[in-house]
């Protein structure tokens, strides 16, 4: 049998649509992983083939027929493309679903999962490009994963805060500042008004400010900000460092100050995310995932994977915050797509809904809710569109928003939080808040200074 195959490969007869990864009428069992790639083939590939080639590649295939196939039960390590149709109004791209064994993937491991489905494939010869679009995860494997450390509800529990998005600001200037004068912002921030403060995504342990010198002042000023207020208030201290050591030892450090909250970057990859998650649900502590790094194999519509299927593998992985993107703000990205990503964040079910960029069902089996983040260029007079957009569960987070303001950085934290409150109140009055929402805020800033200016 495996001479015949060789043969009739050498011969160009034998391609991966007869190898056993094309199989038509395959009905994906519950068990199975669904993947829907889209895939540009070169030219003069058949599209049927191309599919084929990506079940094979991203499962159990090379480029020749090999002795030791004969040696497995190949059959069920195949995976199965089983349909393929043009993209409708892109001229040369395809979708094709292929489906995955649930004995392909290592339980409660994101790492082995990618390593078949986005291991080799995106740079195999014969496509000019792919993109891994959804992703269906079956019950049996979402079970091998904890998913969140403590979830949406625990953290509106633990902040005693309910009935409105959670306010946020990321620290301004991202590099450079020293610890105490770092530490200065955090306080105004929060004293402001708002719930959290952040550290930016490439703030770790630089010359001009040492990690230990950082979190010490953060924590006085979130200290003194609660005390000042009488709220629960955060500040998400970046534990992202070279080592796994080193994040362990800066995660632990947070902790003994009395942090709520530590924060990683999407940059350091699966295996230290899950760790850390596990760190995170050991300690009772939240965990805030930073999507720094995702434009570059997000943003391209014909090439990469999609930000839906990162959602998806980060709530298995296990973070309870997670970047998901604002639609109306500096950074790319449109707001029923956007809604999509929120969705895989907060539902315990989430259904197909082909207009937000979902093409299946997918059930959490109860695995915690992530609280999605906005942030990127957003300010209090878009108030009334980001709540219409995403409700009460998110975190806004104004930047430039707060510490940017004209009367200062607590005006920046006092204009953002009433602005909050006058449109969620509007809103619970049942207020059309997207066409009214200007009126609204400048009615509130008859009476607020810092949100008029
Ligand atoms: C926003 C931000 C955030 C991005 C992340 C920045 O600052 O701190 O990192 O918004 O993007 O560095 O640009 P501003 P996303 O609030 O001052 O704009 O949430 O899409 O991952
Ligand atoms: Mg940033």
């Amino acid at each position: 049998q495996i001479v015949d195959a060789k043969k009739r490969y050498s011969a160009g007869v034998l391609k991966y649509r007869q190898m056993g990864y094309w199989v038509p009428d395959y009905v994906p069992k519950d068990t199975d992983t669904i993947c829907l790639f889209r895939i540009t083939p070169q030219d003069g590939v058949d599209p049927v083939e191309a599919g084929a080639a990506v079940a094979g590649e991203s499962s159990t295939a090379t480029w020749t027929v090999v002795w030791t196939d004969r040696l497995t039960a190949c059959e069920n390590y195949r995976a199965k493309c089983y349909k393929v149709e043009p993209v409708p109004g892109r001229p040369g791209e395809y979708f094709a679903w292929v489906a995955y064994d649930i004995i392909l993937f290592e339980e409660g491991s994101i790492a082995n999962m990618t390593a078949s489905l986005i291991g080799n494939v995106f740079s195999f010869k014969p496509l000019k490009a792919a993109r891994l679009e959804d992703i269906r995860i079956p019950v049996a494997y979402v079970k091998t994963f904890k998913g969140p450390p403590t979830g949406l509800i625990v953290e509106r529990e633990r902040l005693d805060k309910f009935g409105r998005p959670l306010l946020g600001a990321t620290t301004k200037p991202k590099l450079g500042l020293s610890a105490r004068n770092y530490g200065r912002v955090i306080y105004e921030g929060l004293k402001g008004g708002l719930d959290f403060m952040k550290d930016d995504e490439n703030i770790n342990s630089q010359p001009f400010m040492h990690w230990r010198d950082r979190f010490l002042y953060v924590m006085d000023g979130v200290n003194k900000a609660s005390a000042a207020t009488g709220e629960v208030k955060g500040s998400y201290l970046n534990v992202t460092a070279g080592t796994m050591e080193a994040i362990y030892e800066r995660a632990e450090f947070a902790k003994s100050l009395g942090s709520v909250i530590v924060m990683i970057d999407l940059i350091v990859g699966w295996p230290c995310i899950q760790s850390l998650g596990e760190w995170c649900r050991r300690n009772d502590m939240i965990l805030h995932l930073h999507r720094a790094g995702h434009g570059t194999y997000t943003r391209q519509k014909s090439h990469g994977v999609s930000f839906r299927v990162i959602a998806k593998w980060l709530r298995l992985a296990g973070v309870d915050h997670m970047h998901t993107g604002t639609a109306v703000g500096k950074l790319e990205g449109d707001p029923l797509t956007v809604q999509g990503y929120y969705n895989v964040c907060r539902d315990a079910y989430t259904r197909t809904d082909l207009p937000r960029g979902i093409y299946f069902d997918q059930d959490w089996c109860d695995l915690k809710k992530v609280m999605p983040v906005a942030s990127g260029g957003i300010h209090a007079g878009q108030m009334h569109q980001l709540l219409h957009l995403f409700g009460d569960d998110v975190v806004l987070q104004f930047g430039g928003g707060t510490i940017g303001h004209p009367a200062g950085i607590q005006a920046g934290g006092v204009a953002n939080r009433v602005a909050l409150e006058a449109m969620v109140k509007a809103r619970n009055e049942g207020k059309d808040i997207i066409n009214e929402g200007p009126e609204i805020l400048r009615n509130a800033a008859r009476f607020c200074t810092p949100l008029k200016q």
